[in-house]
């Protein structure tokens, strides 16, 4: 199937997702729809029918409130059933809100505490390189998430060890949970900060899967940890999403809401 297609199919479940519990964060699963395809749909080396294999590559998603996307994305990949996705949040679920590992098959972190997944994922990195088992590591962070002090000290440990089997997203949707990135606490010169923590930089638009995909590829040929900054749309694919500005981070979604975003997606 077609890279594009499987986006719809992600975007669709995710709002399915989030519409049978009526609220969530969907602002912040939208954006990063493309950057979850590329990596399960192209990237990585994974098997869903053999969840825990030896070697595989990880996917710790830091930004755990995004939950639903990752499930969305699972689903499609064959981890587990969609009717599952219609759990999300609800009592004795194997979906919680945020991402778990002991709940989820497919999840190999839990997260939600932000900076602290991207921790997780240093630390799996240089495992990885320990046991030398070819692994790669991805992270995806929120641009709110990177002012947490932990992710800074992340960044300097994984360059120090030159972890360039590690390779991270910064879903760079410009919005956080009450306010524009810029007016909380500025990122920029963002780029700078990174290749000055010792990491590989690109910057993308992280809604185009071939500059996704050909920042992956020259990633992996570096002999330090890469950043791939991808400026992204907090909401993408749904306008009455988008149009609420940062207020969508988790906003109310019905089920009325859902044919209406359903029909945006597919259109
Ligand atoms: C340590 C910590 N502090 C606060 C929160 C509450 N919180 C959840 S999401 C969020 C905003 C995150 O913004 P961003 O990283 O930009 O995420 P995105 O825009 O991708 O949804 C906050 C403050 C949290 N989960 N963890
Ligand atoms: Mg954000």
């Amino acid at each position: 199937m077609d890279l594009t297609d499987t986006c719809k199919n992600i975007r669709e479940d995710t709002v399915r997702c989030i519409a049978s519990i009526g609220v969530g964060h969907i602002g912040g699963c939208l954006s990063m729809v493309e950057i979850l395809a590329t990596l399960y749909f192209k990237e990585m080396n994974i098997d869903p029918n053999n969840p825990k294999m030896e070697g595989r590559d990880r996917l710790i998603v830091s930004k755990g409130h995004a939950g639903p996307a990752v499930y969305a994305t699972l689903a499609n990949r064959g981890y587990f059933s969609k009717d599952l996705l219609l759990t999300l949040n609800q009592s004795g679920t194997a979906l919680p809100s945020h991402c778990d590992m002991n709940r989820t098959v497919g999840i190999d972190m839990t997260t939600g505490s932000l900076g602290q997944g991207f921790s997780c994922a240093v630390g799996a990195a240089l495992g990885s390189k320990i046991k030398k088992d070819g692994a790669y590591v991805y992270a995806i962070i929120g641009d709110g998430e990177s002012q947490e002090g932990q992710i800074w000290e992340a960044a300097m440990f994984a360059a120090s060890k030159k972890l360039n089997n590690l390779i991270a997203f910064t879903d760079y949707n410009g919005m956080q949970i009450d306010g524009m990135t810029e007016d909380v606490n500025g990122l920029e010169p963002l780029a700078d900060k990174w290749k000055g923590f010792g990491w590989n930089t690109y910057e993308v638009d992280g809604h185009d899967l071939d500059q996704l995909a050909t920042a992956i590829k020259n990633a992996k040929a570096q002999d330090k940890p890469t950043m791939i900054i991808a400026k992204t749309i907090k909401g993408k694919g749904v306008s009455f999403v988008e149009e609420k500005g940062f207020a969508n981070h988790n906003m109310p979604f019905k089920e009325e809401d859902l044919a209406k975003a359903i029909k945006e997606i597919r259109g």
